[in-house]
């Protein structure tokens, strides 16, 4: 712990419970236990590998509160946590220590929906899920989509500038999101909430916050564009049995559907097998195989699409690149087909622990990273396949092929500093060494911070601590992570 934060004391607990409602301030000085239970709920994270001590957390319900929350922790030394669906995989959302957590889930309005522009504007704390239902309602969807979208709020989306399953078609959140406004660490608003898609006067300030992960201030409100529903819907679900012809399915799908395909997702032997063994699925196979594949489509016209998606099925099989292959009968079977995909995640984490990695590469040399640490962990006798003594348990890897985006998962029956410490940062310096960089789209938080050299030069990281103390020079928001001063320097510096 630095010992430059100040530790909370009951003095700090009244000023919060001052200009918050009751309810809105959890604190466990009291030692009830109760209360200790509320709080772990906030101080432990999703993959139940980080665990923090904080003894309290505070619910803002609107953005002058959380300007004076911030502004009274800068004032006091009192080192922050911002915190929406605490549904991060990096250890980004919960305390290292006794940081105080601020929670936007209290703050989850729609504030504005134009149906002309499809622009929407809400709280930071509104659920990925229900903006989801709703634009859909009013005949729009919301560009993000993933496996966590029934807790993950708009405002740790924002932060974590987070990918997810549509992105190969609709982009990214550094284009989608037209405006923010955020609350830094001394407690200034800054309204940035525009809904112009286009502005070009001066440095694009917003583009900081997404993917800042809660170190340079707290987003209270955004603005995003929300493309239409789209009237027609399809989905194919392919197993196969190289990864060439995964890449090949890939290419004829780029080709065939062009600008109708809307995913295309991957998920591997291994990743299969803990979905088979954790999940109770129903999955549309006759014989198991080394990849399966799910191709979608989002369109506007199912005459059209249906006849592009024919095409596209013909070559499939004219160059005999897949084994199997089902076509979605209607919405209820495509939303079949996306569990099982979706369902990975989950069913990794089945068995105890999972080390989880997200990493850019160019689709060419993607999936050698699987091959790669599997024979890794093999040669160093972790890895044991049929030994049910063996620390690691399952190599699994799936992901966003469509955007170069895959995930190597390595469930263990339970987390050790051993098995971490041999896996980072070698798989790292893998990526490194195959043009790649250590994360896509889950970012950098607690367990990637101190890598960060491996991915970006000590140019620009000098930029970043530039803005860091611009922003936030008594580094009271989210310290010991993204940023964090002892790191592992890249080799060429
Ligand atoms: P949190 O976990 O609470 O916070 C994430 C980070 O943002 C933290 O650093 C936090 O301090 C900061 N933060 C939170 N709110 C604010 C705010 N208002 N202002 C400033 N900083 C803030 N991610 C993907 O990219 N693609 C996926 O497909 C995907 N699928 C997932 C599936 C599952 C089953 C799970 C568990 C996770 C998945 N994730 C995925 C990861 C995670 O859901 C995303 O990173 C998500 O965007 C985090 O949102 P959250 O609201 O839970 O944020
Ligand atoms: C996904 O693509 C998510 O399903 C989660 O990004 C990935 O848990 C993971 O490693
Ligand atoms: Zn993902």
């Amino acid at each position: 712990r630095d010992e430059r934060y100040n530790r909370l004391t009951k003095e700090h607990v009244e000023y919060f419970k001052s200009i918050l409602p009751k309810d809105n301030v959890i604190c466990s000085l009291d030692d009830s236990e109760e209360t200790k239970k509320e709080l772990l709920k906030y101080n432990i994270d999703w993959m139940k590998k980080y665990r923090g001590q904080s003894q309290l957390v505070l619910l803002p319900t609107s953005t002058d509160e959380v300007s004076q929350c911030l502004r009274y922790c800068n004032e006091n030394n009192l080192a922050v946590v911002p915190q929406s669906g605490n549904s991060g995989l990096v250890g980004g959302s919960v305390p290292v220590f006794d940081e105080i957590i601020i929670s936007t889930k209290a703050m989850n309005k729609i504030i504005d929906f134009d149906d002309v522009s499809g622009v929407l504007t809400c709280n930071a704390g509104c659920v990925l899920a229900d903006l989801e239902a709703y634009v859909e309602e009013r005949g729009f969807m919301v560009p993000l989509d993933m496996g966590s979208k029934k807790y993950c709020c708009i405002g740790g989306n924002v932060s974590s500038n987070a990918g997810g399953l549509r992105y190969l078609r609709y982009g990214s959140l550094h284009s989608n999101v037209l405006g923010l406004e955020v609350v830094l660490a001394n407690g200034q608003v800054i309204d940035n909430l525009s809904k112009l898609r286009k502005d070009s006067t001066g440095y694009d300030i917003k583009q900081l916050f997404i993917g800042a992960e809660g170190t340079l201030g707290i987003i209270t409100n955004v603005a995003i564009s929300t493309p239409r529903k789209p009237k027609a819907v399809n989905a194919v679900f392919l197993s196969t049995d190289s990864w060439e012809n995964v890449q090949a399915i890939y290419k004829t799908a780029k080709e065939h559907l062009q600008e109708i395909i809307s995913a295309f997702e991957f998920f591997d032997e291994d990743a299969y097998s803990l979905v088979k063994q954790h999940m109770q699925l129903q999955v549309p196979l006759k014989e198991e195989n080394k990849f399966y594949v799910l191709v979608e489509t989002h369109g506007s016209n199912k005459q059209h699409d249906n006849e592009k998606l024919h095409s596209f099925l013909e070559a499939i099989k004219t160059s005999n690149v897949a084994r199997e292959g089902y076509v979605s009968k209607d919405d209820q079977q495509t939303r079949s087909f996306w569990i099982i995909r979706e369902s990975v995640p989950v069913a990794c984490s089945k068995n105890g622990a999972v080390f989880k990695y997200d990493l850019s590469i160019p689709i060419a040399q993607i999936y050698d990273v699987a091959i790669y640490m599997r024979k890794y962990l093999k040669e160093a006798n972790v890895y044991r396949p049929g030994d049910e003594t063996s620390e690691v348990i399952n190599v699994a890897a799936y992901g966003h092929i469509g955007d170069g985006n895959i995930h190597i998962n390595i469930s263990c029956k339970s987390y050790s500093e051993e098995i971490a410490n041999l896996i980072e940062p070698e798989i790292f310096y893998w990526t490194r060494d195959h043009n790649g960089v250590i994360s896509g789209e889950h970012g950098l938080g607690l367990m990637k911070g101190k890598y960060l050299a491996i991915s970006k030069p000590g140019s620009m990281i000098r930029i970043m601590e530039s803005i860091k103390n611009i922003l936030d020079p008594n580094y009271i928001m989210n310290p010991y992570k993204y940023l964090p001063k002892k790191r592992i320097t890249r080799l060429s510096d």
